[in-house]
């Protein structure tokens, strides 16, 4: 392991001094608290640059490639993990800054949707940490995801524009500018050889950002690439008078890396997607070649020294683009480029659902990429061959894993067939994979697939956001427990400990105070902290059934009203999340919990037993501050349907019970923190598959259930819809007509687990334990563990 970097206070005070020179102010005193965040950053970005050092080593490079990154505030983050937060902290003492206000100025640099954006940021956070060399290479959007808030209920969109006050943490690089090209024609030279004359070029711009190591004065890239007009006009057309062609031109390239698409699971097919996809790709690939070369290293030498890992789809066309440069550029043959492009990448599922998995239109694709489409072609062609030898000749089979099918170019099976490595992100997605999405494939290629269930950061997501159980773990642990979260089964030895228990229940308690206020402040809500703090926060999907949870909550509130005096455990329910905003149904749900949420806290009969707080603009330092506060997690897809979720690692780590379905990670949260410290509930897959296969009624279960039908009936009544009782049909349609995602089969299960809950929570030294052993037992989900396992599974496996 490398050393800590020194923290040195008087090079820390010059170089605080030096920033207020630029900021045009006399000294520290006078630094506002939004221009002390610029300083302290930027001091630190200055002093780390010559200090730390990127990883020396012969290993295996990785560059991880994703269109997002969602890295949340790096200034905490980046003073933890250098080792400098305390000493930072004492010295702003002095001014009376308190550095957790200080923080708190920080815009949240959101450049990406939901948990495949945010994995990506907990891998690079753990590559540093545990020295695995690596650059992370996204895109530098200069909207992230939109803010979130609320009208009369429903969501309202706005611009991002993260960077635009100049975001500290980011360094212009120079030498890094690459060129793109786009359109034109693709000519034969000779064999194998094609000369590709794009129509425009567009400028691709490096701005990295650092990832530091945890204690160990390692710092890495994350490098995003960002569109530039420059020389971007089509000459031709400018010399013809088409000027206004030609600066329609200039305003597309500024436009490319402009905003993040806005969609989680769901694919969208605009061409300005595509595009962004090929930027990203091909600036991450000539970066990669450049660096490769630098060290000294042939072509030869690439798979050994440099694997790629596509996080999911989105970056396929690096697959091609490589092909193509060995091709074209370097003159390799077929062979020899094929073999070389099939033990560089490796390629990570991050969903089976049918409408998420990427295809892009055959005429759109070879009209961007003309050169690229003739590679894919002949991928296709050869691949054919293989099929060919393994099933004979098999219509249904080829449809089933033809790359070019249809006048579509299908990019997940495109990456089956040329990566070495292909996972899924828990357990039970992995086994899903191999058995229903690509059989086939699997027949054909047993060795590639494996499973890296996912993990979580233990330095952002206990040390930062909940400090406090950071230091009773401290106190209570031998070792370092943030760089080896094994350590915390040790918290288990404690699960009886008297002084130990009291502490852990202060803490979770003072974490419901802070989150209370916090709903104070953005609700005008108050809320009753003995209450039990039931949490959902994730983006809005109907997979993701949120309105599952809603027609519990009115089941709820209903019972209440009927029987003032029934016994029921107070409870608190919290969501936040965004949903895209062309995703009408998604927002429908929505606009039905806050309008629900209204009714039922204006009523003075249930107030302190059941209250709904929609925190909006969820983003990660929102989560940050929920988390921590959290008892119940809310899990609750239909089995079969997410992936992995992280949340529910983060939620159960801090301390949550998770009342989930056997789905992603939950299966495997369910395996390691046991049966009694769970709840779980509803149908499972195998459950799932037989319900539809004997033909699904969502009808029936309405019209055999009352509370069912109440609940739903409610939402066409009184205040809840301000008497239009078309409002939520969007919703009530699509669970009464289809219900594609069980919601109304789930239902008695769910209500019964919900009972066992107010139930168990009774029992306030049970439930107690049972926090603490969610905690104990957590240690696997750990992002260190995934990126060994990635190590070992796929990276450097020999
Ligand atoms: O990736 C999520 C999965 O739903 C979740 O189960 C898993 O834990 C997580 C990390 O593995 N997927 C996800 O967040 N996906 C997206 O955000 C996304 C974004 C864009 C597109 C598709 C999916 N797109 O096609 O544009």
């Amino acid at each position: 392991m490398s050393a800590t970097l020194p923290f040195h206070r008087p090079h820390f005070a010059a170089a605080i001094q030096k920033q207020c020179r630029y900021l045009n102010v006399d000294g520290p005193e006078q630094l506002s608290l939004e221009q002390w965040y610029q300083a302290l950053s930027q001091a630190v970005l200055d002093l780390t640059y010559s200090e730390t050092k990127p990883l020396q080593s012969d290993k295996r490079h990785v560059n991880y490639l994703s269109m997002e990154f969602l890295i949340g505030r790096l200034t905490g983050n980046n003073l933890l993990n250098l080792g400098w937060y305390d000493e930072v902290r004492s010295y702003l003492q002095q001014y009376q800054i308190e550095l957790t206000d200080l923080l708190e100025q920080e815009r949240d640099p959101a450049l990406g949707n939901g948990g495949l954006g945010r994995l990506a940021a907990c891998y690079l956070d753990s590559m540093a940490a545990i020295e695995q060399p690596a650059t992370g290479y996204g895109l530098h959007y200069q909207y992230g995801l939109f803010k979130q808030s609320f009208a009369d209920g429903r969501q309202m969109e706005s611009g991002d524009d993260w960077a635009r006050s100049q975001y500290p943490w980011q360094a212009y690089n120079h030498g890094k500018t690459r060129q793109i090209g786009f359109g034109g024609k693709s000519r034969q030279v000779d064999g194998e050889q094609y000369h590709w004359e794009p129509k425009r070029i567009i400028h691709g711009k490096a701005y990295d950002l650092p990832v530091f190591g945890y204690n160990n004065g390692v710092v890495q890239p994350l490098r995003l690439w960002q569109a530039d007009n420059e020389q971007t006009f089509d000459l031709a057309d400018f010399n013809d008078g088409k000027y206004l062609r030609a600066e329609k031109q200039v305003v597309n390239a500024a436009c490319l890396t402009k905003v993040l698409y806005p969609n989680d699971n769901h694919k969208n097919g605009q061409q300005l997607r595509l595009m962004q996809q090929y930027f990203h790709c091909a600036c991450s690939v000539a970066d990669i070649l450049d660096r490769h070369f630098s060290a000294g290293h042939t072509l030869q030498q690439l798979p050994e020294k440099q694997v790629i890992q596509l996080n999911d789809t989105h970056p396929t066309l690096a697959i091609p683009e490589l092909m193509r440069l060995l091709l074209d550029k370097y003159r390799l043959s077929w062979d020899e480029a094929w073999s070389i492009c099939n033990r560089t990448f490796a390629y990570t599922n991050h969903t089976l659902l049918p409408e998420a998995l990427e295809q892009w239109d055959q005429r759109l694709f070879k009209r961007l990429l003309p050169r690229h489409f003739q590679i894919v072609d002949k991928i296709n062609t050869l691949f054919q061959r293989r099929v060919v030898e393994q099933f004979g000749e098999d219509a249904d089979i080829w449809q089933k894993v033809a790359i070019l099918y249809d006048y579509r170019v299908r990019m997940a099976n495109l990456c089956v067939v040329s990566c070495f490595a292909v996972n899924g992100v828990a357990q039970i997605h992995s086994d899903l994979i191999v058995s229903d999405l690509f059989p086939e494939y699997h027949q054909l290629f047993p060795n590639k697939f494996c499973n890296v269930t996912n993990g979580i950061t233990p330095r952002r997501w206990i040390r930062l956001a909940n400090p406090n159980l950071a230091a009773l773990l401290d106190r209570t642990l031998d070792g370092d427990w943030t760089q080896n979260l094994a350590l915390i089964s040790g918290v288990e030895k404690q699960v009886d400990d008297g002084a130990f228990r009291d502490e852990y229940r202060r803490i979770k308690q003072g974490n419901k105070q802070l989150l209370a206020e916090e709903i104070q402040r953005t609700l005008g809500l108050q809320v009753n902290t003995d209450a039990i703090f039931d949490i959902q926060i994730k983006r809005f999907h109907e997979y993701k059934r949120q309105h599952l949870n809603l027609l519990n909550i009115i089941h709820s509130y209903r019972q209440l009203k009927d029987n003032p005096n029934m016994a029921y455990t107070p409870r608190l329910f919290v969501f936040a999340g965004k949903a895209a905003p062309g995703y009408y149904l998604a927002k429908n749900i929505i606009h039905a919990i806050n309008n629900v949420a209204e009714v039922i806290n204006r009523d003075k009969s249930v107030r302190d037993k059941l209250q709904v707080a929609f925190l909006p603009d969820y983003r990660v330092s929102l989560a940050e501050k929920i988390i921590p506060a959290a008892d119940i997690s809310e899990q609750i897809s239909m089995a079969g349907k997410e992936a992995s979720g992280t949340g529910n690692m983060k939620l159960s780590l801090n301390g949550a019970l998770t009342l989930g379905t056997l789905d992603g990670a939950n299966v495997e949260i369910a395996e390691m923190v046991g049966e009694e410290n769970i709840f779980i509930f509803g149908h499972t897959v195998e459950s799932v598959r037989a319900l539809l296969k004997a033909g699904y009624s969502p009808k029936q279960y309405y019209s055999d259930n009352p509370s069912l039908k109440a609940a739903l009936d409610f939402l066409t009544k009184g205040n809840v819809c301000r008497g239009d009782k078309q409002m939520f049909r969007m919703m009530l349609d699509s669970l009464l007509e289809r219900d594609p995602f069980l919601v109304l089969a789930d239902f008695d299960s769910y209500v019964s687990a919900q009972q066992e809950v107010g139930q168990r929570y009774l029992d306030q030294e049970a439930w107690l334990r049972s926090a603490i052993l969610n905690t104990a037992r957590l240690g696997a989900f750990s992002s260190d563990r995934s990126i060994r396992d990635y190590q070992q599974r796929i990276w450097l496996k020999k």
